[in-house]
């Protein structure tokens, strides 16, 4: 008798998906950026989901496609090449391979973390730098833009004031944001062994503001219901995909969600997406917006700096629930 051995997938999180997936036609909501009143409902998304899908974005295609290619061929070279740039666990920031973050979390996925502060720049980029660079900085750009748009009309459909309340974060010069291209590699022995779901990116919240996501056609996205359900999520290379981080939770005092989600690997085409997270300058309070808290209402949370949180963030495990840490008893 020959006995197949199953691959080795040593390390990686398998998981059952069948049981916890919501009905497939659950609807995802979609914001048109062309429609200057769509505030109220973004807010609505931001509520229930902690997440929506923007159409008529406005970033040049061209400059995604490009960013795309090059960055493809990045985690084409050879191993040793893309090691050079790698992470540690002092530093985060560079070229990253199954591991996510310095506390054991893998995953089927490849990636370049960067940080958008100078001072954290990667000294030593391989490939042909100068143009991605170039291509990196022009994308991030434009993303940027249009977070801070997308968050003037939140604080337009909370009747918030000033509009630039949480767009002043984004658009500062301090402001600790980051990006990161990740590559999902295809991984034909688990779709043949496996009635399983491969974890690329576990579960978790994202610790900023908002972040703004952009793959191209393969899916894998998924995100957590309130009421704990997956649900996947079309890949749809034409748009971004906008989602609420904890600290957004904080500053509306629980009223915007933080959403979970994460990404399901394995599929037979790669997976590349390029994904903006948007925080504040590292000595900014997190604490809710003045002009949203009611006669009496209590914070939720305990009072923190983004610094203060970032630095507890980066001792968690990936899928922990960060805020918990946070919550006055
Ligand atoms: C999740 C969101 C961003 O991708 C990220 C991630 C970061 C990392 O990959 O280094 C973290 C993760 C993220 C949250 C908890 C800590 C830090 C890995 C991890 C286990 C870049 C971020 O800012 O927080």
């Amino acid at each position: 008798m020959v006995v197949l051995s199953r691959p080795v997938l040593d390390n990686f999180s398998l998981i059952e998906t069948s049981e916890t997936t919501a009905n497939p036609s659950t609807v995802i909501p979609e914001i048109d950026l062309l429609d200057p009143h769509t505030g109220n409902l973004i807010v609505k998304a931001c509520e229930e989901y902690g997440f929506f899908k923007v159409i008529n974005h406005g970033i040049p295609v061209e400059s995604v496609t490009k960013l795309e290619a090059e960055t493809i061929k990045f985690f084409e070279l050879p191993q040793s090449e893309k090691d050079k740039t790698g992470t540690s666990t002092l530093n985060p920031f560079g070229y990253g391979n199954k591991r996510i973050g310095p506390n054991g979390d893998v995953g089927w996925i490849e990636y370049l973390l960067f940080s958008t502060s100078p001072q954290n720049c990667l000294s030593n980029f391989p490939g042909n730098s100068e143009i991605f660079w170039t291509l990196v900085n022009d994308y991030v750009s434009a993303v940027r833009h249009r977070l801070c748009g997308v968050s003037e009309m939140i604080a337009d459909g909370l009747k918030i004031r000033p509009m630039n309340v949480l767009s002043r974060l984004l658009k500062d010069q301090k402001s600790d944001s980051c990006f990161r291209l990740n590559h999902y590699p295809p991984c034909p022995e688990h779709q043949a062994f496996s009635g399983q779901s491969l974890i690329g990116f576990g579960e978790h919240t994202d610790p900023q503001i908002l972040s703004a996501l952009r793959s191209n056609n393969t899916s894998g996205l998924q995100i957590c219901l309130r009421d704990g359900t997956w649900v996947s999520v079309p890949a749809d290379q034409s748009s971004l995909f906008i989602n609420v981080g904890d600290s957004l939770q904080v500053m509306t005092n629980g009223r915007f969600r933080s959403v979970r989600h994460r990404v399901l690997a394995g599929s037979l085409k790669s997976r590349v997406s390029m994904i903006y997270l948007g925080g504040p300058p590292l000595t900014e309070k997190i604490a809710p917006l003045p002009s949203l808290m009611e006669d009496g209402e209590e914070g939720l949370y305990k009072d923190l700096t983004w610094c203060e949180y970032k630095k507890a963030a980066y001792k968690t495990r990936l899928a922990e629930n960060r805020l918990s840490l946070f919550e006055k008893s």
